[in-house]
């Protein structure tokens, strides 16, 4: 038997070195620069205490105090297996609530303000307008033959698509010229496009990190020109100034897709899950992965995030789970590298997170915390600590 049972005092001390080297991984100089005494009177609440506030991570900030800004956008429109994307926001808020202020990757990004806007009644109103468009057309799976009901459906869904991405990148501009950080929270992947254009406005070069199980390179999909399929098709042609695209966690993917890739010249380039789970069978620890990975990111990145990217176990009710993906601990160190390659995340999106119903919490819970990562690796990326 190789297993020796150890005494009390040698399991006290394997559990010091264990909080030892909590402390070490605290002790960095980005975790220093956030330390100090937290006072309640300094930001006007109590760290430690439970929620408060009604906002996001029930914080009590408006948008107009907060560093950082959230944009809810509940739409699934063009969500091709099943539905509950639109209830993404709603289950983060919720599931944000239970989230503890104090970060041990990030420290205390609640110090600069975090706020979520309140939903926008325009696009819950076009959402559920083109989800009954949509229906019919996703029943015939985008076989419209001659039919003029089904053609009017779709052009009716692209139409209300167009003026949500205008509404979305309207909305992205305001606050980004308030000296916010922008974040959304979608809805299916096809919400953050809007964003996404305002960000390449603000930032010319700006690279993407796209985290996704798919490529989503489709050039229109079933007919929806801004399918949740065919978002990064749609970013990659109408946005030249976008210097690259790096995508993690594909594994789903169509031949002219990679086709796409492959005549891109390098402007997309793809980790696909297969080779990044070879080089992790083979022993090639994961940080020089995400690091090979983010060495092809320009200085400003945009980190689009699909959750199905993740292992589906931490997602198991979006709309398109694929088997296989990152850990949440892979994520969080992928996103964690891009800061500490000394490079600046200038914006980010969440999108894909469904909860089951109204009452189950853990997609919304899984989302809640990987996007405190992201506006936590956001804030210290921008040195404003
Ligand atoms: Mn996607």
């Amino acid at each position: 038997m190789w297993r020796v049972r150890r005494s009390a005092a040698e399991r006290s001390g394997a559990l010091r070195r264990a909080f030892g080297r909590a402390r070490l991984a605290l002790d960095d100089p980005v975790a220093n620069r956030q330390r100090g005494p937290v006072s309640s009177s300094r930001i006007g609440f109590d760290p430690n205490g439970p929620a408060l506030g009604h906002g996001v991570y029930g914080l009590p900030h408006t948008p107009e105090e907060a560093r950082v800004v959230l944009i809810p956008v509940p739409w699934e429109p063009t969500v091709s297996y099943r539905r509950g994307a639109a209830k993404g926001p709603a289950a983060i808020l919720r599931a944000s609530r239970q989230v503890d202020l104090f970060d041990l990757h990030t420290g205390r990004p609640y110090e600069q303000g975090i706020a979520m806007l309140d939903v926008d009644p325009d696009i819950v109103r076009w959402n559920a307008e083109a989800c009954a468009a949509a229906e019919p057309v996703i029943a015939a799976q985008g076989e419209l033959s001659g039919d003029r009901d089904l053609e009017a459906r779709l052009a009716t869904v692209n139409a209300l698509s167009r003026r949500l991405n205008e509404r979305v990148a309207e909305l992205a501009t305001r606050w980004i010229e308030r000296g916010k950080l922008v974040g959304l929270v979608g809805g299916d992947h096809s919400a953050p496009y809007g964003t996404i254009a305002a960000h390449a406005e603000r930032y010319p070069g700006m690279g993407i990190l796209h985290v996704d199980a798919h490529a989503d390179l489709r050039k229109a999909y079933e007919g929806f020109t801004d399918s949740h399929a065919s978002v990064m098709y749609n970013v990659a042609t109408r946005h030249p100034r976008i210097s690259r695209i790096v995508q993690v966690g594909l594994r789903d993917m169509s031949e002219d897709e990679l086709k796409f890739i492959r005549e891109s010249n390098g402007r997309i380039v793809a980790h696909v899950d297969p080779a990044i789970a070879d080089r992790l069978f083979e022993g090639e620890p994961f940080h020089l992965i995400a690091d090979a990975i983010i060495e092809d990111l320009p200085e400003d990145v945009y980190v689009t995030f699909d959750i199905d990217g993740l292992d589906p176990v931490l997602c198991p009710n979006t709309g398109t789970p694929v088997p296989g993906g990152l850990s949440f601990q892979q994520a969080v160190a992928l996103i964690g590298r891009i800061q500490k390659s000394g490079r600046r995340i200038v914006g980010f999106d969440l999108n894909e997170v469904a909860p089951k119903d109204d009452h189950d919490d853990w997609d919304g819970n899984v989302g809640a915390r990987l996007l405190y990562k992201l506006i936590g690796y956001a804030l210290i990326s921008h040195g404003s600590r």
